[in-house]
């Protein structure tokens, strides 16, 4: 069977739940970007999504993020894990009701990380999934370190290595801004929109973009753009839309022209 390269599209967690509050998922918006995704019916492709409020408050309660460092962090390993299957599960239910083949592929059961980073990726029941045409839905999760002995992996650092050891065609980030910004636009009013960037461009912008405005463990639009890096690298475009707006996320799966910002190597 001839390998398809596949699609990514990252959801971020700010688009699925309120990041001010714990444990508020948006599920107008889940319904809503499912059915944009039913809609747009791309064949090979896989969601990664992040963990908003459902996953960064209790992954920051309990310091997960650096490591195991006494007993009872353990549960608040398994209930940041938890709560992410929880998320993941409210858009399992919007996808697969919509007759999409979705399944849930669980991080923290094919990922190890050595010091954060990706060490060892269980592939075959991904390539499995894409070749038999199911759609692999994984996220951001708490998964086992070899060094640190459990770490936070964030859906970009997941994206972006999948993309990289799947061939990816192309990667979609669907985000709660209209794309990439020279400062945060939910501070300064004056914000720029870049809608071009090259890999050169990206590289210089990664020390002036500051951190998420709300709780977040790995590290906000600035963790974003340096994940994103390998993969320009590789020269897969990346396209980032507010997927908090209608039909944005479903132009972008069509390849239609859309409002944003779109990463290229040159
Ligand atoms: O929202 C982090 O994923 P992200 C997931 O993609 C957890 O950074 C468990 C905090």
């Amino acid at each position: 069977m001839s390998e398809l390269r596949p699609a990514i599209l990252k959801i971020g967690g700010s688009v699925i739940t309120d990041k001010s509050g714990e444990l508020a998922a948006r599920t107008q918006d889940i319904a809503r970007l499912a059915e944009e995704i039913q809609n747009a019916n791309v064949r090979n492709l896989i969601i990664v999504h992040g963990g908003g409020s459902f996953g960064h408050p209790i992954a920051q309660k309990y310091a997960i993020n650096i490591g195991f460092k006494e007993e009872n962090q353990k549960v608040g390993f398994a209930e940041t894990h938890h709560m992410m299957t929880v998320l993941n599960g409210l858009l399992m239910d919007a996808l697969i009701w919509r007759g999409i083949p979705a399944v849930s592929v669980t991080p923290s059961s094919c990922i190890v990380t050595k010091k954060g980073r990706i060490q060892c990726f269980e592939k075959a029941p991904l390539t499995s999934m894409l070749r038999m045409g199911f759609l692999p839905v994984m996220y951001g999760d708490a998964v086992l370190d070899t060094e640190m002995g459990f770490a936070i992996l964030s859906g970009d650092q997941l994206i972006s290595y999948i993309a990289a050891n799947f061939n990816a065609e192309r990667i979609i980030i669907g985000v709660d801004v209209d794309g990439l910004y020279d400062t945060d636009p939910k501070i300064e009013k004056n914000a720029k929109i870049f809608t071009h960037l090259t890999l050169n461009e990206l590289k210089k912008l990664q020390n002036k973009l500051g951190k998420s405005t709300s709780c977040d463990v790995t590290g906000g639009m600035f963790g974003k753009i340096v994940e994103l890096i390998p993969a320009v690298e590789k020269e897969i475009p990346i396209t980032i839309v507010n997927a908090t707006k209608p039909n944005y996320v479903y132009k972008a799966l069509k390849k239609e022209k859309v409002q944003g910002t779109l990463i290229e190597k040159e």
